[in-house]
């Protein structure tokens, strides 16, 4: 599937030091080590509705990784599914009397379009579960085939008693992962199932659903299976960093990681990067809920990508936020102070700049302490100012480089 227009990236003298980042499987901050290419996947939007803060900000998160380990020295080999066929884009497309194809086509072009002004750099395959039918079913064939699985009257589920090391990303006990399987799309209810939590591998063909043909007969891949099967052929077995946001930590990462561990006896990434959730009016923002700011909205009415951008860097990606009206005029004031002290003709020397934006970055994705450097460098020069006429373009490569800001 096409993917988005690619920011261009200003060179930075010297490079970066090596990501460290928060592993939501050990609970520990460790540092990435990747190979001279890196690999990353991140769970894609469902293209039943445009994309809202919440996931331009799991993308943003995303997109810092990028740039560290670009800076770094890494190229990057970042991998992005869409789920353009499950249960609630059908849903939508029936209740809005669209045809799910336009459905999901129109969303993705939205989201598209968001992500290219918030110059997120795109992925190097952005992979639709449509155009993967055959490599999932493959791989739910190939885990059929370990004795995992079993056939419910057509549908094939892998049995979660048979999942080595499950628990070992989300660690929630039985109790938890039964609640959070029946919010977050299984069905713990299902009569007949060995295991309530036992989930689904493939769908059989239901009337009036879409379909497609496979070794394991006529229907359409389960959620979770989609991720792996997408990641293990785009990526191979133990890349680098799989992640997204909060929400999927349980089931969708969990039994994704447990379908790749039982097809090829290993992990499927080293580390597992997971978002806080970006809430508005007490709530997390969420398609279901309805209570949304759309990104394409706020494009709409003229507000600077780069000020959302700056929005949403003030908040570390771990924690969960809330965005507010204040989100917006104190982006747009930092915007401000900053494109003032860079046109000045000499500033405050621009090195400490960018070593304190690349240490915060680093350090578990400190974009609020790398917007804290950026502060204290815009104050100085427009306070005392400062006799180097490099600094600011230096301060304008920086910000534009590894924080994805152009001013
Ligand atoms: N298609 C699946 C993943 S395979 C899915 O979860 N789609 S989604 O459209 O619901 O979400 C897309 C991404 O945005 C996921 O990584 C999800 O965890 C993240 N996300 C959704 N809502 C929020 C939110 N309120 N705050 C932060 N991230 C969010
Ligand atoms: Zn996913």
């Amino acid at each position: 599937m096409r993917s988005w227009s690619a920011p261009d990236i200003v060179p930075l003298p010297g490079t970066g030091g090596p990501l460290r980042v928060h592993d939501t499987a050990t609970g520990r901050i460790r540092t990435t080590t990747p190979g001279p290419r890196a690999g990353m996947y991140a769970c894609g939007i469902t293209p039943y509705d445009a994309a809202h803060l919440g996931h331009a900000f799991t993308y943003l998160t995303f997109d810092l990784v990028n740039r560290v380990w670009r800076d770094a020295g890494h190229d990057v080999n970042y991998v992005q599914n869409t789920t353009d066929i499950d249960d609630p884009l059908l849903e939508r497309a029936e209740a809005t009397g669209v045809d799910w194809r336009d459905l999901a086509h129109r969303e993705i072009d939205v989201f598209r379009e968001d992500m290219a002004a918030l110059r997120i750099i795109p992925p190097t395959s952005y992979v639709g579960v449509v155009e993967s039918v055959d490599l999932i079913s493959d791989l739910a064939a190939r885990i059929r085939d370990t004795g995992a699985t079993y056939e419910l009257d057509g549908d094939l589920y892998f049995s979660a008693a048979e999942a080595s090391g499950f628990g070992e990303i989300s660690h929630l006990d039985r109790a938890q992962m039964l609640e959070l399987f029946g919010e977050r799309g299984g069905d713990p209810q299902r009569a007949d199932k060995k295991d309530p939590l036992d989930w689904l591998l493939w769908r059989a063909e239901r009337p009036g659903e879409p379909a497609w043909d496979s070794p394991l007969g006529r229907g359409r891949p389960g959620w979770h299976i989609e991720c792996s099967a997408i990641a293990l052929d785009r990526l191979g077995p133990a890349f680098d960093l799989n992640g997204g946001g909060s929400d999927l930590i349980f089931p969708h990462h969990e039994m994704g990681a447990a379908e790749t561990r039982c097809a090829t006896g290993g992990p499927n990434a080293h580390n597992h990067l997971h978002v806080g959730m970006v809430g508005l009016d007490g709530e997390k923002m969420s398609k279901s809920l309805g209570n949304l700011v759309f990104v394409s909205k706020l494009r709409r009415q003229g507000v600077d990508p780069a000020v959302i951008r700056l929005a949403m860097l003030d908040h570390h990606y771990r924690s969960p936020w809330e965005w507010t009206d204040a989100e917006l005029p104190a982006a747009t004031a930092r915007a401000d102070r900053w494109r003032a002290a860079l046109a000045l003709g000499a500033a405050p020397d621009a090195a400490p700049v960018l070593a304190a934006v690349r240490a915060a970055l680093s350090e578990d994705l400190d974009s609020p302490g790398a917007l804290a450097a950026v502060d204290s460098w815009a104050a100085a020069a427009l306070g005392e100012g400062g006799g180097d006429t490099g600094a600011p373009a230096l301060v304008r490569a920086t910000v534009d480089t590894l924080l994805g800001v152009r001013l």
